[in-house]
């Protein structure tokens, strides 16, 4: 079981900054150490950067950074199918727009195996945004967006393969714009909202997602935004949201995931070291990602790891 470590500072997405010192947080935090400690083979691709391109100004005039976004979109995509061939890709963000590239570099090598790709997106936000539909112009509110193919992305490069809409489950919704909800409307993804934890509890939609991922041979990719998590425990965030999960919430889900054997790739993403107390939003992160990699307390039964 290998773990490839792939730096991503990517700051372009909305307009405050500081996500771009995320990945060296992440290493401080000692996420290779803890994975090394779970008996995995850990490389560290250092940190990335974005293809130079130029691009067209988007006939939204409130897109920002869209050649930068652009940019990243090529360099991950292509990384992350290098990456997969060779174990399990950990994108350390950076912030949301580099799901682009990972999720849709993942796509294509899960179309490559012939195989479906699946996304659980741990989220108070859909990011279901396209570039005609964001009123903040912040491409980190597009990526779900571009790799399920909508219109509307010129200067991107075209998909190999995109995601069916009906393979990702969105879970810890709270901030869903307009525009969002009516185009989600329309699709057939799992929409976890926090409502629906709070009556329905955390396990069982998921547990839901991860059977399917199973009966179709799915590779499973997981985007966890820090704002996933509740600000009283996960601050480091320049998008807080009040009403999210909680640390336990958090890490049950994270527990499943790694029981299920089903995980691929995954991103880190939105962490804001500048905002953060001390370290303590990074290490959670890192504590979260061990428990994505089956740290436990006791064993359990967990499925072997079907991976790539
Ligand atoms: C908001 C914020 N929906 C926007 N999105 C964020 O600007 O489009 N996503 N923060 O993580
Ligand atoms: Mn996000
Ligand atoms: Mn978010
Ligand atoms: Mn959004």
């Amino acid at each position: 079981k290998h773990i490839i470590l792939i730096g991503a500072p990517v700051d372009c997405g909305k307009r405050n900054q500081g996500c771009r010192m995320g990945p060296d947080a992440y290493r401080v935090a000692g996420l290779a150490q803890a994975a090394t400690a779970l008996g995995y083979e850990v490389s560290d691709l250092g940190n990335l950067n974005p293809e130079i391109v130029e691009v067209q100004p988007h006939r939204n005039p409130a897109v920002h950074s869209l050649a930068e976004t652009v940019g990243w979109t090529k360099t991950l995509a292509t990384t992350a199918q290098a990456a997969a061939r060779e174990g399990v890709p950990v994108f350390l963000g950076g912030d949301h727009a580099l799901a682009a590239g990972s999720v849709s570099g993942m796509a294509a090598h899960a179309k490559s195996q012939d195989r479906p790709l699946f996304v659980l997106w741990l989220d108070a936000h859909s990011d279901f945004h396209t570039p005609d539909t964001t009123e903040s112009g912040n491409l980190h509110g597009t990526p779900v967006g571009y790799f399920t193919g909508r219109e509307g992305f010129d200067g991107f490069p075209p998909l190999e393969a995109t995601v069916d809409p009906a393979n990702i489950c969105m879970i810890g919704l709270r901030s869903v714009d307009p525009p969002e909800r009516e185009a989600l409307s329309k699709t057939d993804a799992t929409l976890v909202d926090m409502r629906t934890i709070d009556e329905e509890g955390i396990v069982a939609p998921l547990r839901t997602f991860l059977e399917r991922v199973e009966a179709e041979n799915g590779l499973l990719h997981v985007s966890l935004d820090v704002d996933f998590l509740d600000p009283a425990v996960a601050p480091a965030v320049g998008t807080t949201v009040p009403g999210g999960a909680t640390f336990r919430e958090a890490h049950l889900v994270l527990e499943l995931v790694h029981d299920s054997g089903l995980l691929s790739s995954l991103d880190l993403v939105e962490l804001n070291p500048f905002l953060d107390e001390r370290g303590r939003t990074a290490s959670l992160m890192v504590d979260l990602t061990a428990s994505l990699l089956g740290k436990r307390i006791f064993d359990r039964p967990t499925r072997p790891f079907s991976g790539n």
